[in-house]
């Protein structure tokens, strides 16, 4: 706020009658061959009684006219030019309009007029009046925010800036408006003088302040637009392109006596406030040192998500799902979701028992779901909290995916059924790109959740952060400006007007389907939790605090002063929540175990047996018919529409697929279709999004084919596999790592049966999406007892393309895999499930398309969902020898975890000499330089395809199968990178630690590749070198 007051002057954009103002005084306009000055100004020399077409009705017709001319004289037809420029020239009464000229007449323009003087002084002040009374309401809607009363604290403008407070203006004085109003444009009143505040002036059709009425005396005017613009809500919204979506936003604010609420609206504001208030009142009583994050100074909150809720409920939305940072979570649990408060009480239990494997998670990060009536639209509504890590914002793509897959399964096209709200803080609101990331993704086709309900919790602090020291903008909320999203600062003391505000937000999103902001501007009673001390860095701002009512007490007495509701009423009202919060504290001394299972925010109870376990612990056969390899094959080589044409080399490629199918052999990309296809098939959606994702960044995938001869025509082929197939996604996205892999993860949240890919442009790319992969992905599980079953395709590979580009960073991925390398594992019939079972996720870099076609199916096919990291590659992708054939894809075949030699060195193991074990596109390289040396009998060469959950009871049968062999992992990454530091402790626990372990890769290296194509192919030849070099350990140990 403080800085707002100091930026106001700055920011003050120019109005239609100062952009008039603001040309060049004088321009030279060509008039009959001689040049003369000519001086814009608002001043219309001509009167009514002269001009008779300048009557009562017409004239506001002709201030708009007069106003387009100020603009630019092209925009009115030539008559009202020469009409205005001669009354600007000084034409007498009556002698402005000029008739259209007698056919072969000479042109009686403005040279007859030029001499002529003597202004109207009556007329020029009654348009200049009127063109001002228009740029003052104008001025109200753009920035009467900037003087609503919005800080409940007031203090801002004291601690930083020395304009004085801005007070409620209800004060009629002339010298008042005209104080305040300089605040609000650039010349005060436009020229207005007192005498004219009685003056009735005709209202343009941009304001709905007169309601039935077309005129008013400016003094009602200003008092019309003070009551709608300068109060406890500030409306941001003139920055709007749409003029439909601005003339709403009018009427809604502008109508007189548009914020008025029965009896009963009132009361269960109040109830709500009761509510809200004694439940951290309730917490800090019986926990006083501990952690909460409160919601004191914000009490408002619980009635503002209320009353979207019921407004939403109203119009038809059956599932409301929402995301949120740690101030009043608990509070929304309690008060909003409605989570038993026992349940809530109990987390405070520092002996509770966790009942569930993995981490868990602190209480007010915990996700919840609930499914209950809404008692004012009386109907059914589901809501969700999703758990969230400590990251802030992080949390919004994926609650925004979660939304858009709810809408999808229910064929809610237009977000009538499902909606999102997401809470912020200011800070974070600001500070985050994720936000800007995500605002980014709500208008477009794949992405659109058809409307987000933003509520920030606005307590102008962050931590211990003053909002100058946060951000450089205004406000917080001005990211959401991006996006044309209306946003109402509302001063959250004032519980109406808190409730105002959230109505109209739920009405916008319901008719317009966008995205909006509710500012709650607040203060935070405590420090940054109930353990700090706010005093150490604000300390003014927290005199203040202290000294402030507490929101419920003010509403309260209000009610009671309005006689809403007698004080014992009141009082008993208050004593009733407090006697249930007492009875949920004694039961909840009987909780003895916490189930995080209980605060689970997406469950998938067909999935499971009741108890939440997996069906079984096998895996089927991940293989396909061959006819249905042909069918999808043959669909994957055509264009299954009449009349299309693509580009002559998509052609090729496709003419190419079909050679495959005829050969009964799948490149990469015809694996991908198999797998996709036949998911389809078998009634599983299939999602691919990611950038480019729909030709394929190399240009190999092409699920989207274009018509070469009409605009936007496109096909998918893959969604004419069958009739009864699920539909297929696949979706460029946002250049967007961050925002777009949380939202696919939150698709994959909603439903097992669904697989949902992000694939990065290259694999290096995710690192601006750490934070998804590491709080959510690969820990999610453990901190929330959640599955997810999300693929990341991430194109890795050394390939002489530079330091970036190459690697995807294997290495950080295998590092947070939770399988222990010391242990050999307890070997069952099941393992291999059982381990996926047991893993937080699975990472695999497969060397051949049948194998990729494999681990996609079997993320569908077994029994539970594990999020699963692909390596995939570049070269290979059009390399002639990783192709697979239909056999090894047919029924019965599963996923290779590793490869085996099958050569010559695999018939006659005992006269190997070496195994190098290796993973990923490095195969290639080493087999052919294993046939150029002709050692294919004494070195072996086996794959590991999936590095983890680590192969320990293949990569124990592979090297007992060589005993006079020594073992060599190698890789084409550099020594720090790769798999080298994840592989060798756990290939020399299978060996019992009997034999070294010896490295053939690329020295250690700060950046992941060299830059230079030669170093590369040197350093390539090098540890292919190693590789083959029988002697190169000898005598190391
Ligand atoms: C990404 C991230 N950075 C830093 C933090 C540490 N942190 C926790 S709360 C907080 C202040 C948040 O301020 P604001 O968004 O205004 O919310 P408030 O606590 O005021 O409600 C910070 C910096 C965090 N949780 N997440
Ligand atoms: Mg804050």
């Amino acid at each position: 706020m403080h800085r707002l007051r100091t930026t106001v002057s700055r920011l003050r954009p120019l109005t239609a009658a100062q952009t008039a103002q603001s040309r060049p005084q004088h321009r030279l306009i060509v008039t009959r061959g001689s040049l003369r000055t000519f001086q814009p100004g608002r001043h219309l020399n001509t009167s009514v009684a002269s001009e008779p077409f300048l009557n009562g009705t017409s004239s506001n017709y002709v201030e708009e006219m007069y106003y387009a001319w100020l603009e630019n004289p092209k925009n009115v037809h030539k008559s009202w030019d020469i009409f205005f420029r001669n009354a600007n020239a000084g034409a007498p009464p009556g002698s402005a309009y000029q008739s259209p000229p007698p056919l072969g007449g000479t042109i009686q323009g403005l040279g007859g007029v030029q001499a002529q003087v003597g202004a109207q002084p009556n007329i020029e002040k009654l348009v200049a009046d009127h063109l001002a009374v228009q740029s003052l309401i104008r001025a109200y809607q753009v920035r009467g925010h900037h003087i609503a009363k919005l800080d409940p604290l007031d203090i801002s403008c004291v601690d930083f800036d020395d304009t004085p407070c801005a007070v409620g203006f209800q004060n009629v004085e002339f010298s008042h408006y005209k104080d305040r109003l300089s605040d609000l444009t650039a010349g005060g009143l436009y020229g207005l003088v007192e005498s004219d505040l009685d003056k009735v002036f005709r209202l343009p059709t941009t304001t709905f302040i007169g309601g039935n009425e077309s005129a008013l005396p400016l003094r009602e005017i200003i008092r019309r637009l003070e009551t709608a613009y300068c109060q406890h809500i500030g409306v941001e919204f003139m920055f709007i392109n749409d003029m439909e979506q601005c003339q709403w936003i009018r009427q809604k604010f502008e109508t007189p006596g548009t914020m008025q609420f029965s009896l009963e609206e009132k009361r269960t504001l109040l109830a709500r406030m009761i509510r809200s208030t004694r439940f951290e009142e309730f917490l800090q009583r019986k926990w006083s040192s501990e952690k909460r994050f409160g919601l004191e100074g914000c009490e408002s909150l619980i009635p503002a998500l209320k009353t979207i809720i019921d407004k939403s409920s109203q119009s038809g939305v059956e599932s409301v799902i929402m995301g949120m940072p740690h101030r009043g979570r608990l509070n929304v649990l309690a008060n909003v979701i409605r989570k038993e408060l026992e349940q809530i009480f109990c987390q405070f239990d520092s002996k509770l028992e966790a009942a569930d494997e993995g981490s868990g998670d602190v209480k007010y990060h915990l996700g919840m779901y609930h499914k209950r009536m809404n008692r004012v639209s009386d109907r059914q509504i589901t809501l969700s909290l999703m758990a969230n890590p400590s990251h802030l914002e992080a949390v919004d793509p994926v609650v925004q995916g979660k939304t858009k897959a709810e809408q999808f399964y229910c064929g809610d096209t237009e977000g009538k059924r499902v909606m999102s709200i997401l809470l912020h803080g200011d800070a974070a609101f600001a500070g985050q790109g994720i936000v800007y990331e995500t605002f980014h993704l709500s208008d477009l086709p794949s992405y659109t959740t058809h409307g987000t309900i933003h509520v920030v919790v606005n307590n102008q602090i962050g931590f211990t952060t003053d909002p100058r020291m946060a951000r450089s903008s205004p406000y917080p909320t001005d990211v959401a400006r991006v996006v044309n999203a209306p946003i109402f600062h509302v001063n959250a003391d004032d519980p109406e007007a808190v409730m105002f505000v959230c109505n109209v937000a739920a009405e916008w999103r319901n008719t317009f389907h966008k995205d909006v902001v509710v500012d709650l501007v607040c203060y935070r009673r405590n420090g940054h939790n109930e353990m700090d001390e706010p005093m150490f860095t604000q300390p003014l701002m927290y005199k203040q605090i202290k000294k402030q009512k507490g929101g419920l007490k003010k509403y309260a007495e209000k009610l009671i002063t309005e006689g809403v509701v007698g004080v014992q009423e009141y009082e008993e009202e208050v004593a009733r929540y407090d006697k249930i919060c007492e009875d949920a504290y004694t039961r909840s001394k009987d909780e003895k175990i916490l189930h995080i299972k209980h605060w689970l925010d997406s469950p998938w109870p067909e999935f499971f047996t009741l108890d939440g376990q997996p069906r079984t612990m096998t895996c089927p056969s991940t293989g396909i018919s061959e006819q249905e390899l042909i069918h999808i094959g043959n669909i994957a080589s055509s264009v299954p529409v009449e009349d299309f044409t693509i580009h002559g080399g998509l052609s090729r490629i496709l003419k190419g697929r079909g050679n495959m199918v005829n050969q009964r052999v799948c490149d990469w990309a015809l694996g991908e279709y198999m797998a996709f296809g036949s998911l389809l098939k078998e009634g599983i959606h299939v999602r691919l999004s990611g950038q480019d994702v729909e030709r394929g960044t190399f240009s190999h995938r092409h699920h989207v084919l274009h018509d070469q001869n009409v605009d936007k025509r496109i096909c998918i082929p893959m969604n004419y596999i069958s009739s009864d197939q699920a539909p297929y996604t696949v979706c460029n996205s946002s250049l967007s790592e961050y925002g777009v892999l949380g939202f696919e993860l939150g698709f994959a949240m909603a439903s097992p049966n669904a697989l949902v890919l992000w694939e990065a442009q290259f694999g290096d790319f995710h690192n601006t999406a750490q934070c998804i992969i590491d709080q959510f992905i690969s820990s999610g599980q453990a901190k929330w007892v959640r599955q997810n079953g999300i693929v990341l395709l991430l194109p890795h590979g050394m390939e002489g393309m530079g330091p970036e580009h190459s690697s995807a960073r294997p290495e950080r991925f295998l590092q947070m895999c939770n399988d222990d390398p010391d242990v050999f594992p307890k070997l069952s019939e099941d393992f291999a499930v059982r381990q996926l079972y047991d893993c937080n996720w699975i990472v695999v870099n497969c060397s051949t398309p049948a194998n990729y076609f494999h681990v996609l199916r079997r993320q569908i096919l077994q029994p539970f969902r594990k999020p699963l990291i692909v390596f995939t590659p570049k070269s290979l992708l059009r390399h002639p020898e990783a192709k697979s054939s239909f056999v090894e894809m047919l029924p019965g075949t599963h996923f290779k975890r590793v490869i085996p030699d099958d050569g010559p060195a695999a018939s006659s193991p005992e006269k190997v000499k070496r195994v190098v074990f290796c993973t990923g596109k490095i195969y290639y390289e080493l087999t052919r330089e294993r046939k150029n040396r002709g050692m294919d009998d004494t070195v072996a060469i086996v794959r590991i395809e999936q590095l983890s959950p680590f192969p320990f009871d293949l990569v124990k049968s592979e090297s007992d199968l060589y005993p006079n062999a020594d073992l060599v992992w190698c890789q084409e990454e550099h020594k720090n990178q790769g798999y080298y530091d994840y592989v060798k402790p756990r290939i020399r626990t299978t060996i019992n630690r009997g034999r070294p372990v010896w490295y053939a890769g690329r020295e250690p290296a700060a950046a992941p590749a060299t830059g230079n194509k030669q170093t590369h192919l040197n350093e390539l030849q090098r540890l292919l070198d190693t590789a083959f070099d029988l002697e190169a350990f000898a005598g190391k140990v």
